[in-house]
């Protein structure tokens, strides 16, 4: 390796030339930093916190381990670029989930039918790889590979080894299952279709040297829109990054129904109705067009379709959209000003705008809100995305890559719903699956490999709902986890225990950077195996050719696309930052074949998207009316007069993640529905108590808090919940305070989006003896 590479000192970074001469970055902070070291009679190890438990970072930290690779504590690593030191309480409460006594320590099977009952029975790694083996394989013999599925939940340290593990033994199902894959992917797809490329606010995260690089600036305005960066640190963001851009200036506009930390430190807080994000956003593209305030340079020269998006908007004027929507016209006047004056304007969104039903088109109208201010790919802008050194590991490897084309074709709603080729995850239609698990059509559906997900808890209804059936249905079930959970309890016969990431060798890569997980505590009194592991073990036996690799550092040697490097490498530098570029659609850079522009049909970022026309799909950014509300549904308001929201992160808990450690469960020991003190007083409510909240389709047992964080006529209910203290038998009472008994299973017409967050609902105390 020595021999192509050459290291160049400039200034703050390290350069590294690859052998076809491109350049990389190294991080001039991360080069000589060891990444062991000893203090006293600590050993002490740089890495990364990534999964398990879940969380969509992967902060840099340093783990503390005694004479015999005990854990003992943990700190931030002040040193890392990524976080700089800072944690949230979920890690910082690492020391009781490392330790806690309800892991899982050893693979466990139990027979199909004592389904449901605590009856495990421990087995040796080797009896259960024998027996998935042997069943997927007389499946797979019986019914074809494509009958079953292999699933994971949100974004954690998995994807890439479940993937080639799936495509290995021979089936296109992968599934993410929550209705309408209502997450991530319809934002990436809204994005991608229009500009062939994702986009994040620009934090100046793409430097090693951060805020300090001479090429970035703050933006001028950030947007967070349906977004609670603080709490959730979504999708690759570190909340703080929007404080420390509020410390050097950037403006902040809040988009969010609930009062937020940053919205109470916002310049502008939009509080819109739940469900109405399209028509704010087009009704701010309105003022923007009205008032000649767009970027005319950017739209002339770099865009098409603009006269489309000029005829839709023109409808929502910002009159129009303060009744629909409940925020000012004024406000939305003032929105517009800021996006336009307050230059770069940037976005950091969020769920919310995935959680409706019309959630490809509804997110357009984002992505032409942000176009229009031409804040593309700017310093301080909307920067777009790419793997950095076009390294695979945190993207999973193409499906076409490992099966015929025939039979990627055979995924579920591969033909019915084409635009999941873009959303960056590429899975099985979740319903349609379901369904196929029920009906065996249009084929049967077996077996189920659930790693990292917990679906009865966090994506379903009740025992009576087609999640559950569907589930139930299945032959057989292996699930692979830390903790058992009610979907393990209820429907699995094998269940495998994973390391935490303190316990394994693993890399963390996204967009900016690329980071080794060092693995920093022994895993000798639990037999557990990390995540890619089992993925190799099992990866080798049903394709050794598609798995060369003799240990997981050969592996991600080999993920490491052309950066240069090998896993030894990237140790001894700790972090590994890509050369990034500003400017990239006008230099040729944006797309694969160095064409000026963007990457879509007409090189263009399409305000009208050519290939949703090509689809028979709505082509233009629209706002739908949410299915259930005070607008399409006036006549349910008297029985529902509640708008419901559901899922709004909070501190503790990663969806399901958490309940059985103490110190976060004793930050939010129930679950809780967030009632506004007007409404509380209306419905007989006080502070503490148990209510039912019900609507057409089930109800949930919650605990008031009262508080002025929701409006009056918007409720918010926490989703995910269920009892690790209680009888294993019930599936931890997972149905009794489990928001998605309230969301009916319906997406909406680009087999994307639910309406998880514009519901309606009404509330009333538990009688006695009902809790
Ligand atoms: N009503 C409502 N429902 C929602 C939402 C909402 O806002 N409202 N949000 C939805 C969203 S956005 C999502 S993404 C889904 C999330 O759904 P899921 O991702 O399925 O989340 P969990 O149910 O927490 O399941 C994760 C399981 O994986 C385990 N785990 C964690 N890390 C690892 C790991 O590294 N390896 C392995 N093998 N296991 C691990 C955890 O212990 C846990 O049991 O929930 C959705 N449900
Ligand atoms: N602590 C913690 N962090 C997490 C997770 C977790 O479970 N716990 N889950 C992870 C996952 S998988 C995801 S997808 C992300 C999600 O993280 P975010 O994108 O931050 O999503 P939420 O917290 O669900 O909602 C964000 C905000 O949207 C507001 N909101 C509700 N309805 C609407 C609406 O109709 N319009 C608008 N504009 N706003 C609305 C809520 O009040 C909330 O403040 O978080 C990730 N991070
Ligand atoms: S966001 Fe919190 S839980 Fe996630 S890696 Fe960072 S500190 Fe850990
Ligand atoms: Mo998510």
């Amino acid at each position: 390796m020595e021999d192509v590479r050459e290291i160049k000192q400039d200034g703050m970074d390290d350069w590294v030339v690859g052998k076809d001469g491109s350049a990389a970055v190294v991080a001039a902070t991360g080069r000589g930093l060891p990444w062991r070291w000893q203090e006293g009679d600590l050993t002490v190890t740089r890495t990364a916190a990534w999964s398990a438990p879940g969380c969509h970072l992967g902060c840099g930290v340093k783990v503390y381990t005694d004479a015999n690779g005990n854990f003992v504590k943990l700190e931030g690593d002040e040193c890392n670029p990524f976080n700089q030191g800072r944690l949230c309480v979920r890690c910082l409460s690492f020391d009781q989930v490392i330790t806690n006594e309800q892991r899982l320590t050893h693979p466990m099977k139990r027979a199909r039918a004592d389904r449901g009952k605590d009856a495990w029975e421990e087995i040796t790694w080797d009896e259960a790889y024998d027996l998935i083996c042997d069943t997927f394989g007389e499946i797979k013999e019986k019914y074809g590979p494509e009958s079953i599925l292999f699933a994971s939940g949100t974004g954690r340290d998995i994807a890439n080894g479940m993937y080639r593990m799936a495509y290995s033994f021979g089936s296109p199902n992968i599934a993410y299952q929550q209705t309408g894959v209502a997450c991530y992917g319809p934002r990436i797809t809204a994005t991608s279709i229009m500009m062939g490329n994702y986009c994040v606010p620009d934090c100046s995260m793409y430097f090693a040297d951060r805020y300090d690089n001479p090429q970035w600036k703050p933006p001028g305005v950030i947007f967070i829109w349906g977004n609670n960066p603080l709490v959730s640190n979504a999708d690759g963001n570190v909340g703080h990054w929007m404080v420390d851009c509020m410390k050097r200036g950037s403006k902040i506009v809040v988009v969010d129904p609930r009062l937020t930390w940053i919205a109470s430190k916002a310049d502008l807080f939009m509080r819109l109705r739940p469900g109405t994000d399209a028509a704010l956003a087009l009704a701010i593209i309105n003022v923007m067009i009205e008032e000649d305030a767009y970027d005319h340079e950017f739209v002339e020269n770099w865009t098409y379709g603009f006269e489309d998006l000029a005829r839709v908007a023109k409808e929502y004027t910002p009159e129009k959209a303060e009744e629909i929507t409940w925020v000012s016209a004024e406000k939305i006047r003032e929105a517009a000003r800021m996006a336009v004056e307050c230059s770069p304007m940037t976005m950091q969104w969020g769920l919310a705008l995935d959680q409706t039903r019309e959630c490809i088109s509804g997110s357009m109208a984002l992505v032409a809100l942000w176009a229009l201010t031409g804040c593309i790919d700017v310093p301080g802008g909307m920067v777009t995305t790419h793997q950095p050194f076009g390294a695979e590991i945190w993207q999973p490897p193409a499906a076409e890559t490992f099966l015929d084309e025939e039979v990627v074709q055979r995924r579920i709603g591969y033909y019915e719903y084409p635009l999941y080729k873009y959303s960056g995850c590429v899975v099985a239609q979740p319903d349609m699956l379901y369904d196929a698990c029920i009906t065996g059509k249009p084929y049967a559906i077996k077996a189920g490999w659930w790693q990292s997900t917990n679906p009865l808890s966090c994506c379903s209804q009740s025992p009576e709902s087609k999640a559950y059936k569907a589930i139930m249905n299945l032959d057989f079930n292996v699930v692979v986890d830390i903790f058992m959970t009610p979907t393990a309890m209820a429907c699995a016969e094998v269940v495998l225990p994973v390391a935490t990431w303190a316990e394994k060798t693993g890399m963390r890569s996204i967009w900016y950077y690329m980071q080794p997980i060092n693995a920093a505590v022994e895993v000798a009194d639990n037999d557990v195996r990390s995540d890619l592991q089992i993925n190799l073990d099992l990866g080798k036996r049903w394709a050794p050719e598609k798995w060369p690799w003799n240990s997981v550092e050969e592996f991600f040697t080999d993920q490491m696309g052309d950066s240069g490097y090998d896993y030894d490498q990237l140790r001894e530098v700790n972090w590994m930052y890509p050369k990034f570029e500003y400017h990239k659609y006008r230099t040729g850079k944006q797309r694969a074949d160095g064409a000026y522009g963007f990457n879509t049909p007409t090189g263009r970022l399409e305000f009208r998207s050519t290939l949703c026309e090509q689809w028979g799909f709505e082509s233009v950014p629209s706002y739908h009316e949410t299915d259930r509300g005070p607008r399409s549904t006036p006549e349910l308001m008297d029985e529902y007069p509640l708008i419901l929201t559901t899922g709004a992160r909070n501190w503790s808990y990663f969806h399901s993640e958490g309940r059985q450690v103490a110190r976060l469960r004793a930050l939010r020991p129930d679950p809780i529905i967030e009632v506004n003190p007007l409404a509380a007083e209306k419905y007989g409510v006080a502070d503490g108590d148990w209510v039912w909240v019900e609507n057409e389709y089930g109800k949930i047992k919650m605990k008031a808090q009262v508080t002025i964080a929701v409006p009056e006529s918007v409720v918010n209910v926490d989703h995910a919940w269920w009892f690790p203290e209680r009888n294993p038998e019930t599936l931890y009472d997972t149905f009794s305070s489990n928001a998605n008994q309230l969301v009916p299973p319906e997406f909406g017409s680009t087999g994307f989006g639910a309406n998880c967050k514009s519901l309606i609902c009404k509330i009333y105390k538990l009688s006695e003896g009902e809790r």
